[in-house]
């Protein structure tokens, strides 16, 4: 290839990156049986200071990309273990990875075959020896698109918070880890009470209005390492990490307690609204599904018990 890295640029430039505040860099995982071409690689994206993870197995490609999360990957098209193509499929498949962009990096250069190979999943196909300017410059408009794509997937339109997929999905990675690290984890489930009667009496905007209002309270009065969801319609979902019952109760009555006395000026009287709240624990014996079941069924017992409460 063109252009040899120099190790002391390259230091330089991620000593810079390190200086710079909420520097996100792009994450790129790279699936290559050979370690050699993997390194090489993986050189050349360390360089334009993207972070990279290499694996030589195919088998342990989904455990990666659950742990590693990255915003793309490089694909080898032969490995003894299984093909690039084969693989891509199986990623294809998980509707978590479905925007991941996957360029396959082979020497194959039969254009059929490299056809073939993109019908299966693949966005790109680049054929070795690749520039290192070609990579970088791919891996980098390729990467940025998909991150905008995904911030856009993953929120709900009207609140910006994450939509019920995503809130899931945050779920789950989050109960994965708390139960590895042996931390609690709380989950959430609020609903706005009486919410029908505030459309029908003040109307489609203002009921809006509410729900954006809730939706900026539970942002500025919970945790940046807490997720918040817009579950349905007037219905919001949080996951509180590393969060006990006793704590998660404190603070949703605490936010319960204070929304309640918000008035949304309007006529011919202001508007008060209260939510309705549940709260469960993650247990050893519950899987996520339980787990937002009896959070379910903690603010169903909420709205029976007169509504405007949290119930455990
Ligand atoms: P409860 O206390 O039992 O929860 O009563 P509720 O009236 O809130 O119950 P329900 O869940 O049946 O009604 C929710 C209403 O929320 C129905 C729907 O018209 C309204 N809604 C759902 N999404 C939106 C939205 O995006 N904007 C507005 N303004 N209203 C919405
Ligand atoms: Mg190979
Ligand atoms: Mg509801
Ligand atoms: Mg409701």
């Amino acid at each position: 290839f063109t252009g040899a890295l120099d190790a002391s640029s390259l230091l330089e430039k991620l000593e810079t990156l390190t200086r710079t505040a909420h520097y996100d860099p792009f994450k790129v995982l790279i699936v290559d049986d050979s370690r050699a071409q993997a390194t090489h690689t993986e050189l050349i994206l360390n360089s334009a200071g993207v972070v990279t993870r290499v694996i030589t197995e195919p088998v342990l490609a989904l455990l990666a990309l659950a742990e590693f999360q990255p915003d793309l990957i490089i694909l080898d098209m032969y490995m003894p273990e299984c093909l690039g193509t084969e693989l891509a499929k199986v990623i294809r498949q998980h509707e978590r990875y479905v925007s991941v962009p996957i360029i396959y990096l082979s020497a194959e250069d039969d254009l059929n075959k490299q056809l073939d190979a993109m019908s299966e999943g693949g966005d790109d196909f680049l054929t070795k020896p690749i520039k290192p300017r070609h990579l970088i410059a791919t891996v980098r408009t390729r990467a940025t698109r998909a991150r905008s794509l995904k911030a856009r997937m993953v929120r709900d339109s009207l609140t910006g918070l994450f939509n019920h997929t995503h809130t899931l999905q945050l779920l789950e990675d989050a109960s994965s880890r708390a139960r590895r690290d042996g931390k609690p984890l709380c989950f959430a489930m609020l609903d706005i009470d009486h919410f029908k009667k505030v459309n029908d009496t003040y109307g489609h905007p203002m009921g809006d209005r509410v729900i954006k209002s809730l939706a900026l309270f539970l942002k500025q009065r919970l945790r940046k390492t807490d997720h918040i969801g817009r579950y349905g319609g007037e219905e919001f979902a949080v996951v509180l990490p590393d969060t006990d019952l006793e704590a998660a109760h404190r603070v949703l009555e605490e936010i319960r307690r204070r929304f309640a006395e918000i008035r949304y000026p309007a006529q011919p009287d202001d508007l008060t609204c209260t939510f309705s709240c549940g709260i469960a624990q993650l247990r050893d014996d519950l899987d996520i599904n339980q787990l937002s079941k009896q959070a379910d069924e903690a603010l169903y017992r909420a709205k029976h018990g007169g509504r405007n409460r949290v119930e455990l």
